[in-house]
Formats: structure tokens, C-alpha cells, sequence
């Protein structure tokens, strides 16, 4: 039988190889077709750009804009609504036809490939006239030639879908930074050589392996650059204890990871009398200065992603998701009114909140409606610490390493990452419960829920679970090892007291693993499970050059990583 659909690109991918009939995640295939073309859009002006600026010819920002916010939307579980990725991919045709003309009219040479030579009916480049009224029809028979399985042999296509799906998370930290008003010129330009690369360039295996680690360093700039822009706008995090209980007032709930829509939000409805809640991933928000000031920035309502029918059916108001991840709510759901949705996500018949073109939204819709709702409903009444970025860290420098000289601390162990539904990652709570007690967890991304409330306690003063913040946090946990390293003068960052036990799940997630192999990270136990995008030579490759492995069960793997 033939499939409605190919996709691979997160942890939960069918029978651990694919989405062939609809996404585990919810997403159809007439929407996996949408991103396909969405994809072939990226990488036909990626060809474009990247051959004009060969030749010193400048390309507009909005490009790169473009780019960033179309890959971020082909994320796992950021965008679920086709009629928003319909209107970017003609957006996206437009420019590309509009680029096509300006390398014409400077004297570009371009390549004949399919990506840019594609007419794809709505804008002739003839004659720039509408002319098919059948798109959405051509997009999907288009996207059967030219999605992931448009490489056909197996390796290659494993190792472009790897740094693909780099680039996809890197553009989404890219995009963060962006609405702080941080960009790096440089990273867009190697985000959009490297789709070009992948779509011109006939490269080998050795020389997409090299690609893959140069992604990688270009994944440690960028997250540098969110580091950045999140610090010197917010101030660098600080310890925090965070509430998990609930006002009498009524509230909003803020998911994802986009600080400056939490901070409009925050600003927005100072005076409204309703108070602001936390879920997931905007955890980290609480431990900024200028974000926790707020008095109602109140705390953090639920767990992590992938509980959010609960979470939100008993939260009773408005919530928005600033990006990945959403889960499709069931039909009769009693909160799917109540979401609304901002920058790259979308899902059918939610309220989309748009930026003007000074980046600024309104949220008045959202706080109108807070004020019609009661309050959240209790389901916690505990406290989460956290806020232990890297310059938290600097300032235990001394206590840690004095911990670490007399004993008291034997190991640390990264378990950054992400959370997912499934119930091997039971796996994760396991292993911190088992974990002896001079061992020290380093995390960041929604991986932490797994034991993030196990009261693990600490160890002279030092919290045995030290939170960095959000999944592109992890660029701290990198500084912190390289500073230890320093400090204790070893030449290598493998010669630490530290193992690597890192939860995946989306594209973001590969851009740190990425990161931290361009770091010269070795012996990374990935899981719950290895990509199902790589393929067993391409595994085994990452295995023989560093030392990639995955997850047994707790036990063993307490034995063979710290004891
Ligand atoms: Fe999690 Fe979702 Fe942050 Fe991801 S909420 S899974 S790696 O989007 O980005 O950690
Ligand atoms: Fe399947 Fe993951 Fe792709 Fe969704 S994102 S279709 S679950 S592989």
C-alpha cells in the first residue's frame, strides 16, 4: 500500500520508523504535505540566497526571517493548522521568484534544480499572474517527489535528515533571539548554505559527517546568541523557588519557550486582575529578574508538555502557546476554546494572535476572556527550585569544587532533554530515584519533569537537581562543564566527573546533541530511544567517532555509567 505520508523526525515516529498513515503527534498527511512543500520552499531560496551572496550580492533580511520562522513551524508539534502553512509556503514562492529575478538582474548564475525551477502555479514566473486555482491539489502531489524520501539512498538521506532537522532547531533558537532584536547574520547565512549544500551539492557520507559537526558549531553560536539576548534583556536567572499553587484569581496559562511574548503578556495585564501561570517549557521565565518581578507572574501550573488535556482542562482559562509543543485537543475538550495560539504555531480554528510590524501583539482577546473564567483549580501545592544558568553556577563555582575535591560529589550527570508520552520514559524518574546520593543532575528542556519534584535534595548547600532553564539552556550546562574543566585543570571536558544522559525527543533536542559533539562531547547515551533517522551505518558511525550510545534500564545503566 502506498503511503499517505513519510516523516521521522521525532521520537515517537511510528513503530520507531516512521509516520506513514497520520503523525502519532496528530498531524494529517495533507499537513505533513504542507510541510514538505514548506521544506522545498526553504531550501529553493536557500540556493538563491546562497549563490547571491557567493557573489556579494546583499540579501534582505526578510529572508532570513522567512526562512527561520517557516523551518521553526515544521517542528514537531508546532504547527498543526494548514491554511497557516499554506499562506508562508505562497509567501515563501513569492520571495523566492522575487529573489530569482534579482540574481537574474545582477548576474547570478543559479542552479537548475527543482527547487528553484519549480513553477508552483499560483505566481508564473513569466508572467506573475494567479493562474492555478488547484494548489493546495499540485502542493500535495508535489510533496510525494519531494519529501525525505526524495533521497534514495538510505545513509545520505539519514545523515541530510540530521542536519536538517539541526538547522530546524537552530532557526527556532535563531527566531527567539530575533524578537529580542539579537540576530547574527552568519548563522542565517550558514542555515540557508547548508539547505543549499544538501540541495546541490553532491556530498559523500564523509563530507555530510563533517557538515553534521560544523551544524553543530554553528548550534553552540546560536544558542551563545539566545544566551545573549535572553540575559541581557531579562538579567542573568537566579535561584528561584517557584510556586505550584494556585490564586483566588483567574488566570492565563503560558506554554513554550518565547520570553518576549510572556514579557507583552506580563506588561499587558498588570492591572486586569487576573494573575499569569507557567506550564512546561516557560517554566525557566520564573527565574529571570526582570520577568519574576511581575507580582502576578504567580507560578507554574501542572507538568510538562505532553499532560496538557489534563492540565489545561483544569487550569479553566485562556491559554497561550507561544510555541511547541501542542497537543491536539479531542473534539469535545473542554478547554480547546480557551487556546490561542502565536508566532509559528497554529492549530484549526484557534485564535491566532499576529504581531504588528514592530514584532508587538495584543493579547487583550486572552485577558478579556481570563476575567469571564474562574480560577485555576488546585493540583499542586509545592514548590520547583531552579534558575541555576551558568552565571547561578559561577557564583557555587567555589562550594562545587570543593565538593568535588573532598568527595562529597562523585558525579554529575546531563540529563538535558525533553519529556514524551512515552511510558519508557518512566525510565528517566527511575534513574534520578536510584541515582546514589553524591551524584548531581544537570538539566534543561522539559526532560527535568521527570524529577524535578522527587525532593532530591542537596548536598553541602548545592541542589542535587541544578535546573539551567529551557532545552536551549543547555548551551549553560556546556559553559558550566568547560568551566569545571578550567578550574580543575584538566585538558578534556571527557575527563570530568560527568556522564551524558540525555532525553530526546524533537528537532531542538538535535541541535543541542549537535552542539555538544562539536564541544568534543564523548560517550552521549541518547533516549528513550536512538532516531529512528539514522540510519544502522550512520549509527554506527556516531557510535565508532563518539562513542553514541542508548539507554538499557535504570539499573544497569546506574552500574555501567556511575558506579
Ligand atoms: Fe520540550 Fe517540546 Fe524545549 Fe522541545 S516542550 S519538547 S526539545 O519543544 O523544546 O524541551
Ligand atoms: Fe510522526 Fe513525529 Fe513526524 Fe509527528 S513529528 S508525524 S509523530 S515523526
Amino acid at each position: 500500500m502506498e503511503s499517505k505520508m513519510f516523516c521521522y523526525q521525532c521520537q515517537e515516529t511510528a513503530k520507531g520508523t516512521g509516520c506513514t498513515v497520520a503523525g502519532m503527534c496528530g498531524k494529517q498527511p495533507s499537513t505533513a504535505a504542507m510541510m514538505d512543500i514548506l521544506m522545498f520552499v526553504c531550501r529553493g531560496i536557500s540556493v538563491v540566497s546562497t549563490a547571491m551572496r557567493k557573489l556579494h550580492v546583499p540579501v534582505d533580511k526578510e529572508i532570513d526571517q522567512f526562512v527561520d520562522d517557516a523551518l521553526f513551524s515544521t517542528i514537531t508539534n508546532a504547527n498543526f493548522d494548514e491554511a497557516s502553512l499554506l499562506k508562508k509556503i505562497q509567501h515563501g514562492f513569492a520571495l523566492r521568484n522575487r529573489l530569482i529575478k534579482e540574481a537574474d538582474r545582477r548576474g547570478v548564475p543559479l542552479s537548475k534544480v527543482d527547487e528553484v525551477e519549480w513553477c508552483e502555479g499560483t505566481y508564473c514566473n513569466a508572467c506573475g499572474e494567479e493562474r492555478d486555482h488547484q494548489r493546495f491539489e499540485r502542493y500535495e502531489n508535489k510533496a510525494r517527489e519531494v519529501g525525505v524520501l526524495r533521497t534514495e539512498n538510505e545513509d545520505i538521506r539519514s545523515l541530510k535528515e540530521l542536519i536538517t532537522y539541526g538547522l530546524k532547531g537552530m532557526a527556532a533558537y535563531i527566531e527567539h533571539a530575533r524578537r529580542l532584536n539579537f540576530t547574527d547574520a552568519e548563522v542565517d547565512a550558514f542555515i540557508q548554505q547548508t539547505l543549499s549544500d544538501i540541495t546541490i551539492q553532491n556530498l559523500t557520507a564523509e563530507g555530510l559527517v563533517d557538515l553534521v559537526l560544523e551544524t553543530g558549531r554553528y548550534g553552540v553560536r546560536a544558542m551563545a546568541l539566545l544566551d545573549k539576548a535572553n540575559t541581557e534583556t531579562y538579567g542573568h536567572p537566579q535561584a528561584s523557588t517557584v510556586s505550584t499553587a494556585v490564586g483566588q484569581r483567574p488566570g492565563i496559562l503560558v506554554s513554550g519557550h518565547d520570553l518576549h511574548d510572556l514579557e507583552q503578556l506580563l506588561k499587558q495585564s498588570f492591572a486586569s486582575e487576573v494573575d499569569i501561570y507557567t506550564h512546561g517549557e516557560m517554566l525557566p521565565a520564573h527565574y529571570y529578574p526582570l520577568l519574576k518581578k511581575y507580582p502576578h507572574l504567580k507560578g507554574n501550573y501542572g507538568n510538562s508538555w505532553h499532560h496538557q488535556r489534563k492540565d489545561f482542562a483544569s487550569f479553566n482559562g485562556p491559554i497561550l502557546m507561544t510555541t511547541n509543543c501542542i497537543v491536539p485537543p479531542l473534539a469535545d475538550s473542554p478547554y480547546r476554546s480557551r487556546m490561542f495560539t502565536t508566532g509559528p504555531t497554529g492549530y484549526p480554528g484557534m485564535c491566532h494572535i499576529q504581531a504588528d510590524a514592530y514584532g508587538n501583539k495584543d493579547f487583550s482577546p486572552i485577558i478579556q476572556l481570563a476575567k469571564q473564567c474562574p480560577p485555576p483549580t488546585p493540583i499542586g501545592n509545592g514548590t520547583i527550585v531552579g534558575g541555576f544558568a551558568h552565571r547561578q553556577v559561577e557564583l557555587l563555582a567555589d562550594k562545587i569544587v570543593e565538593a568535588v575535591k573532598n568527595g562529597a560529589i562523585r558525579k554529575f550527570v546531563v540529563m538535558a532533554g525533553c519529556d514524551g508520552r512515552m511510558p519508557e520514559r518512566n525510565y528517566y524518574t527511575q534513574f534520578a530515584q536510584l541515582l546514589p546520593n553524591d551524584c548531581v543532575i544537570l538539566t534543561a528542556g522539559c526532560a527535568k519533569y521527570r524529577y524535578n519534584r522527587l525532593g532530591l535534595g542537596n548536598i553541602q548547600g548545592i541542589p542535587r537537581v541544578l535546573d539551567a532553564g529551557q532545552c536551549n539552556d543547555s548551551y549553560s550546562l556546556a559553559l558550566t562543564t568547560m568551566r569545571l574543566r578550567d578550574i580543575l585543570q584538566l585538558d578534556d571536558i571527557n575527563q570530568l566527573p560527568i556522564v551524558y544522559n540525555v532525553a530526546w525527543y524533537e528537532q531542538k533536542a538535535v541541535i543541542v546533541l549537535l552542539a555538544l559533539l562539536s564541544l568534543g562531547v564523548k560517550d552521549i547515551h541518547l533516549g528513550p530511544t536512538l532516531p529512528a533517522f539514522l540510519s544502522p551505518h550512520v549509527a554506527q558511525v556516531l557510535t565508532e567517532r563518539f562513542g553514541i550510545g542508548t539507554i538499557t534500564t535504570a539499573e544497569e545503566d546506574i552500574k555501567r555509567m556511575i558506579l
